[in-house]
């Protein structure tokens, strides 16, 4: 009798990257420059002094890559349109060579039996957007919107499901709050409201989605989620634990998914920065109006202690087990909260399908395979106890840029030589490849 972990039929094996990340080219065919473009030039900023101007070069390798990832057995790819190669100055003119580039991708990316789910925005802000105040004004919101039904409008007869925003907390927290990443605003009080215009901006866009009139389209955000545990269990570490959780998952989620802004979290902002009177009336509406989707970026848990430590809050988050085993970043590997994770967001939003968008690690490649194992079991475990998990997009296809750790950081079940961008498939690649032709992955633990 087999006892391999079965996954549904039609389930989405697939990958996921940015423009960004993998494209370079970045002044090929009139594409704009982005904030990332110009953050990479601030001295210090990335490590090494990389950039995205090359990247994996995959803008001109795409049709190379599509293939490689055909004859891998994937059946679905998470790619994000680089808004500066649609709309150069943000607004006004769209580029046609932008949009003809991702038309020939999408029809590629089918004609291989590969759904795309297309991100319309993974962090490349065009930088003209970005000199009128950015995320941190309301306007940018609207111009999203325009942006997300131009896309809508050229690729809507293929393409059935976008996800709107990437990660609005870690836009907010790396790129508004603590400059770690573009447009390197150190602003707290600006980094609420970015995240607020982000949200404003996926629900415009949905709302545009629902405009064109097709009934199968879907729109939803892909968050950053961090499952939380208490560091000791005490009441003042579980509160701590649940006001973290507010900040980091449920300032998203309740929003998105018709609650409204969490009371917790707004009282926790309005303390640090004052009153939120940029939430206009309307604003929660508006951000509710049709997400169809969960996108769950996944890697790892916060463990959380109460005290001062984490910004403005009143809680700490605390370095993690030593029994726990950690990726060469050296977070937590911890597949188990993954389970958890699917089944809270069942219980949270029943009925709401889940994809978990991205997954991954840096690790030695062997590790990567129990990575992945540990993983994909972990949402074997979360679909057998009813979570209606739709697909795992693994992070990521190919080794690429890691924002402000430059190249160093290999997540790819791909390897790309730097030199010469020659591809390699990894162990991991090929484990993965086995699993998505199957349908299923061998028992676990092995
Ligand atoms: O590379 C990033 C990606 O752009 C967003 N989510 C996390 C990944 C790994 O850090």
């Amino acid at each position: 009798m087999s006892t391999e972990l079965r996954f549904p039929p039609g389930f989405r094996w697939g990958t996921a990257t940015s423009a960004y990340q993998v494209e370079g080219a970045t002044r090929a065919d009139g594409r704009g420059e982005s904030v990332w473009d110009r953050f990479c030039r601030v001295p210090g900023a990335i490590e090494n002094g990389d950039t995205g101007d090359d990247a994996c070069q995959h803008y001109h390798r795409a049709d190379e890559d599509v293939a490689l990832m055909a004859s891998l057995g994937l059946n679905a790819y998470r790619l994000s349109l680089a808004w500066p190669r649609i709309f150069p100055a943000g607004d006004g003119r769209l580029e046609p060579r932008g949009l003809a580039h991702y038309d020939r991708l999408v029809d590629r990316l089918l004609a291989h039996g590969i759904t795309p789910l297309v991100t319309l925005y993974h962090w490349d802000l065009p930088q003209p957007l970005q000199d009128r105040g950015g995320w941190r004004d309301r306007a940018t919101a609207h111009r999203f919107a325009d942006y997300a039904a131009a896309c809508f409008d050229a690729f809507g007869d293929r393409v059935r499901d976008w996800v709107t925003i990437n990660e609005p907390w870690i836009v907010g927290v790396l790129g508004h709050q603590l400059g770690l990443h573009a447009p390197g605003e150190r602003d707290v009080a600006g980094s609420v409201r970015a995240m607020h215009h982000l949200l404003l901006g996926h629900g415009l866009a949905a709302g545009a989605l629902r405009a064109t009139g097709r009934p199968d389209a879907r729109a939803g955000v892909a968050y950053s989620l961090f499952p939380h545990t208490p560091a000791a269990d005490t009441d003042a570490d579980r509160a701590a634990a649940h006001g973290s959780d507010g900040y980091v998952n449920r300032w998203f989620l309740d929003p998105v998914h018709g609650r409204g802004y969490p009371a917790d979290v707004r009282e926790h902002w309005e303390n640090a920065v004052g009153p939120l009177d940029f939430v206009a009336d309307g604003d929660e509406r508006t951000i509710a109006a049709g997400s169809d989707f969960i996108g769950v970026n996944y890697y790892t848990r916060r463990i959380v202690s109460a005290g001062r430590g984490d910004g403005p809050f009143p809680w700490k988050v605390e370095p993690g087990r030593d029994d726990v085993p950690r990726t060469d970043l050296n977070w937590e590997i911890v597949p188990d909260e993954l389970t958890g994770l699917l089944l809270r967001l069942h219980r949270d939003h029943p009925g709401v399908p889940l994809l978990v968008t991205e997954n991954g690690a840096v690790l030695d490649d062997d590790r990567r395979v129990a990575f992945l194992h540990g993983h994909l079991a972990a949402v074997h475990r979360a679909l057998a106890a009813g979570a209606p998990v739709e697909g795992y997009y693994h992070w990521s296809f190919l080794d690429n840029f890691e924002w402000a750790m430059g190249y160093r950081p290999r997540f790819g079940l791909v390897h790309v030589d730097r030199t010469t961008q020659r591809r390699t498939v990894k162990d991991s690649g090929r484990w993965y490849a086995a699993a998505a032709r199957s349908g299923a992955i061998p028992p676990w633990p092995a």
